[in-house]
């Protein structure tokens, strides 16, 4: 039901009904929690929430603001505490349209003159409105309204400024005539008396609204008895939320210390449900799945005998192309995409690594143990999408980028520049479903078999050469994850090479793609390769 249907239903409706102030969007929430079917957005407790003075010192759409807050953050209706319309009769119809469009139910406008000052304060002293005037504003603000059921509220301050009942009721009839949704009258006694005489003449005419704060004492059944049609607790929680304030202030104050203040007041938590953070996390969740950070993994274990004396006091990773270490270059591609997350598997001389202030995991079986189990070790870092990379390839960085910016969920960069191979050559050649066509429309390219590399394997129908980097997706590395799994339970698991993982998770029906470069890459196995390294 519209929020205007529920106020008005609630304003009319045969019931004493209860309406409790709010000044906030988190006030309005805790209102709407105890089970108020309505709010009171009140003048009072506004302004002095934003440290003003209830004189019209805050602006209207200062009041706007607030109230729409309230409204957003709640389902049930707001009446809000409209003073005297913040001006002449054209004031009060641009505030109905402005409450209209905001999700505000109703105002309620009393008969004083702008500005106003609070009924409590010097109140024999506050002009009243001329009933003219203020009978105008009321049809102006009803025919403002976007929305038929829009209640206005018109408050007579006949009591308040020190008048008596004649002049009440004299006031009562002209708004009623008007076309006032309701009435509210006010009074600054400690008790009902002028209300309950005014009740009397006034009889069921229309419905009548209170506002209790001076004559708290009275018992609820009476104004149930005197036919009253809704009650408004009206500054209750602002003036709860003081006092708690202030004895929370000086205690800290006191006492330096947060120790004895804890189990008194609401845990940050409790902040956090009324904010809702339960749906933002939801929401998260949905909008912001892709949005998880890449991690990468560099595998650096091994020596790399071939190397002999140049992997003495090293890993071949450590070894230096064109004045930086192998492995640091390749971090330094990874850093400059912002891929902070950086693993490195690391086994001989692992010391040497040290430097590279990246995270470590150790492989000390690297002698006996391939590329796949040293991943396996790094597995944590396969929960989200990854960067997987052999530690010996350097590589222009180009391909990083196409890498990355490939939609697949595991994807391998293959070179498919092989055609000087010696017969020697020991590599992870591989099939794919198209050659390299070298050309900007080439489609989607799929790994169709890799080829676990033997010397002499090399067969000039290959399609290309896995250079060693991969990348996956979050469902890419549970696939990964998925086939390294199985691979374990082999007895040969231990000593298998990165090829083989891929080779499983092919045979297990799943999909890699292929990012094609044609050289502009290389790995450093050998003297020679080493020698070529440094004119990369
Ligand atoms: C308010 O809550 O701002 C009111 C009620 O107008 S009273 O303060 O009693 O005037
Ligand atoms: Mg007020």
């Amino acid at each position: 039901m519209k929020k205007t249907t529920q106020l008005k239903n609630l304003i009319c409706g045969r019931e004493l009904e209860f309406l409790m102030e709010a000044h906030s969007g988190l006030s309005a929430r805790i209102v709407e929690e105890a089970g108020f079917p309505g709010i009171w957005g009140s003048g009072l407790s506004i302004s002095a929430a934003m440290g003003v003075r209830d004189n019209n010192e805050a602006s209207w759409t200062q009041v706007l603001e607030t109230v729409e807050f309230m409204a957003d953050c709640t389902t049930i209706p707001i009446l809000l505490d409209g003073d005297t319309g913040y001006g002449n009769f054209n004031n009060m119809r641009r505030l109905v349209r402005k409450l209209c469009q905001r999700g505000v139910a109703g105002v309620c406008i009393e008969d004083k003159v702008f500005p106003k000052t609070n009924s409590f304060l010097r109140g024999e002293q506050q002009p009243l409105a001329d009933i003219d005037e203020f009978s105008g504003k009321i049809k102006a603000g009803l025919d403002s309204r976007i929305d038929d059921d829009f209640c206005i509220v018109a408050r007579i301050e006949a009591f308040i400024a020190g008048w008596g009942l004649k002049e009440a009721l004299k006031r009562a009839d002209a708004y009623h005539r008007a076309g006032a949704t309701a009435l509210l009258i006010h009074s600054k006694r400690n008790r009902p008396d002028e209300i309950f005489a005014f009740m009397k003449e006034w009889g069921d005419r229309c419905p009548v609204i209170i506002v209790p704060t001076k004559y708290y004492s009275t018992p609820t059944e009476e104004f149930r008895r005197h036919g009253i049609a809704a009650v408004i607790w009206a500054n209750h929680l602002l003036r709860s939320a003081v006092k708690a304030m202030q004895e929370t202030a000086a205690e800290i104050f006191e006492q330096q210390s947060l120790i004895d203040i804890e189990d008194k007041v609401v845990p940050v938590k409790e902040i956090f449900r009324l904010q809702n953070d339960e749906e933002l996390a939801e929401a998260e969740g949905r909008y912001l799945a892709s949005k998880r950070e890449l991690a990468a993994i560099i595998l650096a274990a091994g020596r790399g005998k071939e190397l002999g004396d140049l992997t003495l006091d090293r890993p071949k990773a450590m070894l230096q192309v064109n004045g930086t270490p192998i492995i640091k270059q390749t971090l330094d591609q990874l850093h400059a995409r912002s891929i902070k997350d950086v693993t490195v598997v690391r086994g001989y001389k692992k010391e040497t690594l040290a430097p590279l202030g990246c995270s470590f995991v150790d492989n000390d079986r690297y002698d006996e143990t391939g590329e796949l189990y040293s991943l396996y070790l790094a597995r944590a870092q396969l929960e989200g999408p990854a960067v997987i990379c052999y530690g010996d390839i350097v590589f222009r960085s180009y391909i990083l980028d196409e890498l990355i910016g490939h939609p697949g969920d595991i994807v391998v960069v293959v070179d498919s520049h092989i055609g000087e191979r010696r017969a020697d050559y020991v590599g992870d050649f591989v099939r794919c479903s198209e050659k390299n066509r070298k050309s900007y429309d080439q489609g989607r390219v799929r790994l169709r078999a890799i080829e676990l590399a033997e010397k002499g394997s090399f067969d000039e129908a290959l399609d290309g050469e896995w250079i060693g980097l991969l990348k996956t997706t979050e469902a890419g590395s549970s696939a990964l994850l998925e086939a390294m799994e199985e691979l374990a339970q082999r007895p040969n698991f231990k000593k298998m090479k990165l090829a083989e993982l891929l080779d499983q998770v092919l045979a297990g029906g799943g999909v890699v793609d292929v990012v094609y470069i044609d050289g502009h890459w290389m790995d450093v196995d050998n003297y020679e390769d080493f020698a070529r390294s440094q004119g990369f």
